[in-house]
Parts: C-alpha cells; sequence; structure tokens
C-alpha cells in the first residue's frame, strides 16, 4: 500500500514538474497569415510587425506572400486548412470572391481572422474579427484638409481645382473606400473637379508610369494629385520633376500612409500632406489570435488609431516615426 501511496505521490509530482512544459510545447499556437505582398513601404512594415510580434508571443507563424494575386491567397490558405492550424489570419488583396475558401476554412473549425483589408461577404459568420484602419474616413480626411489648404483655397477663390486621382488597387477595400470617403467631401465642393482618376497599383512605380500619362493629357491644368498611397505619390513626384514641374509647389499632393518615404518627401517640400494609416497591426492581431484559441469572445471590428501630417509638421515628427 505504501508502495502504491508512493508511486501516486511521484507521478503526481511528475505531473507537476513537466506537466506544464508539456502542456506548453503541445499547444504552442499556430497561425497560418496570407499577405498581399511586398508592393509598398506600409507593407513591408506591416510584414515586420506581424513577424515581430508572433516571435515575441511565442506563436509559430507561417507566412505565405501572395505578390498581389488573389489566386496565391486561395492557394495559402487552403494549404494552412490542410496543415491545421490553429488560426487562419489574411489582408485580402481584394474585396470579393472569398466565400468558397473561407467556408472550407468554417467546415474545417479553424477560424478567421481578417487584418488590414476587409471582405465583402453575405456569410458574415465566415470571419471572427476585422482589424485594421477605416479606409473611408482616411478619404475624407485627405479631401478636407485639400479644401482647407491656404493655396487650394486661393485657387479655389478664382477658378476650378483640377485634381487627379491615383487609385489603389481595382477592387481592393484601401482603393473603393478611399476613393468614396474623399468624394463625399468634395461633393459640396463645386469647384473641386476630379479631372482624371486611374489605379496605380499602390507602388512606385505605376504611381509614375501613370502619372506621366496624366501629365501628358493635361499638363498644367493639373493643379492637385490625390494618391491613396505615400509610394505612389512618390513615384509621382519623380513624374511631375521629369515634365519640369515643381511638385508640392506647381501640383499640391496629399497621399496616405504617412510612412518614412512621405516624411523624407514632405521635409523637401516635395509633398504636401500624408494622411496617417498605421501598419503596426502585429500586436493586436496577436492579441487576438490567443484570445480567438482560448475561446474568449473577441470584437468584430477593431479600428485602427490615426492622425494626418501636414509638411510644416514633418521634421518635427519625423524622428517619432515608426515606420
Ligand atoms: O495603404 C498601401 C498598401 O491595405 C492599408 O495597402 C493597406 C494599403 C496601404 O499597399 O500602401
Amino acid at each position: 500500500m505504501k508502495r502504491v501511496l508512493f508511486n501516486v505521490a511521484s507521478a503526481v509530482l511528475l505531473i507537476l514538474a513537466f506537466g506544464p512544459g508539456l502542456a506548453l510545447a503541445k499547444d504552442k499556437i499556430v497561425l497560418g497569415f496570407s499577405q498581399v505582398g511586398a508592393e509598398s513601404e506600409w507593407r513591408t512594415a506591416n510584414t515586420q510587425s506581424i513577424k515581430d510580434a508572433a516571435a515575441k508571443e511565442g506563436i509559430t507563424l507561417k507566412f505565405s506572400d501572395a505578390q498581389q494575386k488573389q489566386e496565391n491567397q486561395i492557394k495559402a490558405i487552403r494549404s494552412f486548412i490542410a496543415q491545421r492550424v490553429d488560426v487562419i489570419a489574411f489582408s485580402p488583396v481584394v474585396e470579393t470572391g472569398w466565400e468558397p475558401v473561407l467556408r472550407e476554412a468554417k467546415r474545417a473549425g479553424i477560424p478567421v481572422v481578417l487584418t488590414d483589408r476587409s471582405v465583402s461577404v453575405k456569410d458574415e459568420s465566415l470571419w471572427v474579427s476585422f482589424l485594421g484602419s477605416d479606409f473611408v474616413e482616411e478619404g475624407r480626411r485627405a479631401a478636407k484638409w485639400l479644401v482647407d489648404y491656404a493655396p487650394v483655397k486661393e485657387l479655389a477663390a478664382k477658378g476650378e481645382v483640377n485634381i487627379v486621382e491615383l487609385q489603389g488597387t481595382v477592387g481592393s477595400a484601401p482603393a473603393i473606400d478611399r476613393k468614396k470617403g474623399f468624394e463625399e467631401i468634395l461633393k459640396n465642393q463645386p469647384k473641386f473637379k476630379i479631372i482624371r482618376s486611374q489605379t496605380g497599383d499602390f507602388t512606385r512605380a505605376k504611381g509614375k508610369e501613370v502619372m506621366e500619362a496624366f501629365l501628358k493629357a493635361e499638363g498644367k491644368k493639373i493643379n492637385v494629385l490625390y494618391a491613396h498611397n505615400d509610394d505612389m505619390a512618390i513615384g509621382a513626384i519623380q513624374a511631375i520633376e521629369e515634365a519640369g514641374l515643381k511638385p508640392g509647389k506647381d501640383i499640391v499632393i496629399v497621399s496616405i500612409d504617412a510612412v518614412k518615404g512621405a516624411f523624407e518627401a514632405m521635409i523637401a517640400g516635395k509633398l504636401n500632406c500624408s494622411v496617417e494609416c498605421s501598419p503596426l497591426l502585429g500586436p493586436q492581431l496577436m492579441s487576438i489570435v490567443k484570445d480567438v484559441v482560448a475561446g474568449k469572445p473577441v470584437p468584430r471590428r477593431i479600428v485602427t488609431e490615426e492622425g494626418v501630417f501636414p509638411q510644416e509638421t514633418a521634421a518635427k515628427e519625423f524622428p517619432n516615426r515608426k515606420y
């Protein structure tokens, strides 16, 4: 009897000593993350934030870069399902076309968290939480800044303000919403006209190429450039300079993201304003992932907090920027 008791006691001790460790090893959360690509400074910072936060939280991250292609994201998500990861998170390149693959994830019992960009699906039970910015509000902020900017006000007092718009990736949430928010404010401003609008796919190279075409078609008529992200604005700045014009002066430029490259352009006087969109979503994403795995309720929508940075604030703010 004594011996039996002794054995039981040592078994309990063994479990106490190694149990939690064993449990931890087994319970290490596996997160499958499908990223849009590496199209912009914003995206690179976003990827870094996710990788750093996963490492910090001891979450095993399976990371996949879709090179801006929806089909690659669908493949990645299917492979995460096959590997039976604990949670799938992704930043959907476009809004539509996700039902089939999200249904597969649901059937496999794997919760899906949306980060940065949202999807448009009828069945809202296909995802558990969406963490990211309010892109419509960013568009509104860009337009509000523009109509209040003194040199533009002067222009509007004299005549029309001709705007060209560089849109983000066709069908993506930020391109759709940033256009919508901007137009919503300008609707009440009859002097402000969007004379050309085309996609530059959120990249510098495309932003430059499309701006060249705008300049060829409209030349000196262009008063303002609204770019859906800083990278396209930076590409366009090159095109404007090559056309012999002064970016930030001959053409007023407002864009979105507020990445370091935008601050450098503002300090150089070539960009007039950048509306902030934070890519540092990693820490919040990991906390949602942990809660989902623990069966805790998570908010359906978490909106990132952001500001607006006009050129005159750039030099002071630059040292504080983290991306
Ligand atoms: O503004 C742009 C990036 O989805 C918010 O994607 C993101 C956008 C960001 O390529 O630079």
